[in-house]
């Protein structure tokens, strides 16, 4: 045991920063369901839509700010006497705004730009375009630099050789349904890791341990 904590987040963790959640009732975007805007499919039938969808939430992360869940968290990880792997299926930046350092973000991030043509990545404009051309390589096929379903998810290795680093596992306001982050759980379980659900209603996986309530609330609560 080297005593690391493995926090993985979701939706939840910034909800109280005004980001919408994907999954509650008013998760819907323009009447779509996130399953029909963030697929390479969706993308391929009409890429404006979906580049607007991302304008909208790359508009709405900068205006948001990180609030108490973020920053315990942050300051968990500078104060903890041992590691804090920070993995995040949130594309915004809210940890990393509150202090956080090294956030792992596995279904990538709104303020990067990705070329679908040659793979190379740079800072995604607020407003972005599927004719904006490649800075690397000239063709027009921008996208945002966010993990799809279908796709694979990023930093798989680094995630695998944290959970295993780890002797804690909290998942923190995410709804445990999108794999593979909803699997970490179990994973953890196999390898004797203790784990902890912070959430605003139970997801109904099994935790050892469970808080209900506001991430602003709680998430403080268990890091004191
Ligand atoms: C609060 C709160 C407050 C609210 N305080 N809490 C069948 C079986 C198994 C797998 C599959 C399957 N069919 C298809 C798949 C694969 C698929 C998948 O899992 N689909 C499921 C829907 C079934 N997964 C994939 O395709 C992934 N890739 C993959 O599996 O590749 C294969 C592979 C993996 C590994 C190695 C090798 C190969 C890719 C998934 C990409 C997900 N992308 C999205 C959108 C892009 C990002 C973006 O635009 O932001 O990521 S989907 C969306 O869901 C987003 C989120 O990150 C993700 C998770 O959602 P999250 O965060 O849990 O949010 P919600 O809304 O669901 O829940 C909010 C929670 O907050 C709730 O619990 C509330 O209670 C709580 N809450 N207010 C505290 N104030």
């Amino acid at each position: 045991m080297s005593g690391g904590i493995f926090i993985l987040s979701g939706a939840g963790l910034s909800a109280e920063s005004g980001l919408k959640t994907f999954r509650a009732e008013d998760g819907l975007w323009e009447d779509h369901r996130v399953e029909d805007v963030a697929t390479p499919e969706a993308f391929a039938r009409d890429p404006e839509l979906v580049q607007r969808f991302y304008n909208m939430r790359r508009t709405q992360a900068a205006k948001a700010e990180p609030n108490a869940a973020h920053q315990a968290l942050a300051r968990l990880q500078a104060e903890y006497d041992g590691t804090v792997y920070l993995v995040t299926q949130n594309v915004d930046d809210l940890l990393e705004r509150a202090g956080a350092q090294k956030v792992i973000h596995m279904h990538g991030a709104l303020k990067d730009a990705m070329c679908a043509a040659c793979g190379h990545r740079w800072p995604a404009p607020m407003e972005m375009h599927v004719t904006d051309p490649c800075p690397a390589c000239g063709t027009a096929a921008t996208r945002p630099d966010i993990v799809w379903f279908g796709e694979i998810p990023y930093h798989m290795d680094a995630i695998q050789t944290a959970l295993e680093d780890s002797d804690l596992f909290v998942a923190i306001g995410t709804s445990g349904v999108v794999y593979p982050a909803a699997g970490f759980g179990q994973m953890a379980q196999q390898l004797g890791i203790r784990t902890v659900e912070l959430n605003l209603e139970a997801s109904g996986a099994r935790f050892d341990e469970v808080h209900e309530g506001p991430a602003s609330r709680i998430v403080p609560a268990w890091v004191t």
